[in-house]
């Protein structure tokens, strides 16, 4: 299975959420519903199994490493995507843009770019991270108090679930979903309520990592894209322990402007690589991780 394959790899880039604020008074139009019954479709069951890794070689007083991105390929992406979440699922990429007026969900064909399938927000809604559990897609909104809920094929909306603070990023690890509100909380969700089942605080030592957004759940880490820079930072989910930090600065796309930064990180779990791109970036990556080249070590 491929959980056994993922056992060995590891790193992962996350990406960034926010913008303008929403309209005074904001949205919740639609009372939130409690989906009466059942979890997500095809929630994955507890996992009784987690890898080896994962609890037994957290040290934790082990300094985070430092690696940097190398790219292995590069694929078409919409430049006018203000990209808040991303997600590969099966080969094909799921994709949360922002900005109010511009906020969709849409499914992406990863090597032309090409929109399959969009479902835009209503325009008052600023679209922020997407995790997909089971069949469905759930969609934070940046400061609309709302999480969204749609079919993965159909892209219809199925219900939402209300919240307290602002969303950035979502990532689901097979169990539960985990939120970034930008601060350096994580906060632990059941996806069959919405509600919180607990947080953890990010450190790096004894420093706390504050803006993280956009997010990838992998085994039992979590990659988040700092937001405004080019860095990612993998976390113990455990513990919140920062057990890397990743410099994505490589990837140096033009941008038009200030908001226009990395954000959005997708596991490929085929080959073990991660997608990286940005808001209204043109291009996807496709790199691996690897420890950054000693100072000094430049030829000549
Ligand atoms: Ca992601």
């Amino acid at each position: 299975m491929l959980r056994s394959l993922l056992l060995s790899v590891l790193l992962a880039v996350p990406a960034l959420g926010c913008g303008s604020d929403p309209a005074p008074g904001a949205p919740a139009t639609t009372p939130a519903t409690t989906p009466a019954t059942t979890p997500a479709a095809g929630l994955a069951p507890a996992d009784t199994t987690a890898p080896a890794h994962a609890a037994a070689t957290i040290d934790p007083n082990a300094p985070a490493e430092r690696l940097q991105v190398r790219v292995v390929e590069q694929f078409p992406h919409d430049p006018t995507a203000f990209t808040q979440g991303l997600l590969l699922v099966d080969g094909v990429l799921y994709e949360s843009t922002g900005l109010e007026g511009a906020s969709s969900v849409r499914r992406v064909d990863l090597p032309t770019g090409a929109v399959l399938a969009a479902r835009p927000q209503a325009a008052d809604v600023f679209g922020e991270g997407l995790a997909m559990v089971g069949a469905e897609l759930y969609q934070l909104s940046w400061r609309n108090g709302l999480a969204f809920v749609y079919d993965r094929t159909t892209l219809e909306p199925l219900r939402q679930y209300r919240y307290t603070g602002e969303g950035w990023g979502l990532c689901f690890d097979g169990e539960v979903l985990w939120h970034s509100d930008g601060s350096t909380t994580l906060r632990r969700r059941d996806p069959a309520t919405f509600e919180v089942l607990g947080t953890v605080t990010v450190l790096d030592g004894t420093s706390p990592v504050a803006n993280l957004n956009e997010l990838e759940c992998v085994d039992r880490s979590i990659y988040a894209n700092v937001w405004l820079s080019n860095e990612v930072v993998r976390i113990d989910a455990a513990s919140g322990k920062v057990t890397a930090r990743i410099d994505a600065s490589a990837l140096a796309p033009r941008l038009a402007g200030p908001d226009d930064v990395l954000n959005g990180i997708a596991y490929d779990a085929d080959n073990e690589t991660y997608l990286l791109t940005g808001k209204r970036w043109d291009t996807v990556y496709r790199v691996v991780f690897e420890p950054v080249t000693p100072s000094g070590a430049t030829a000549d």
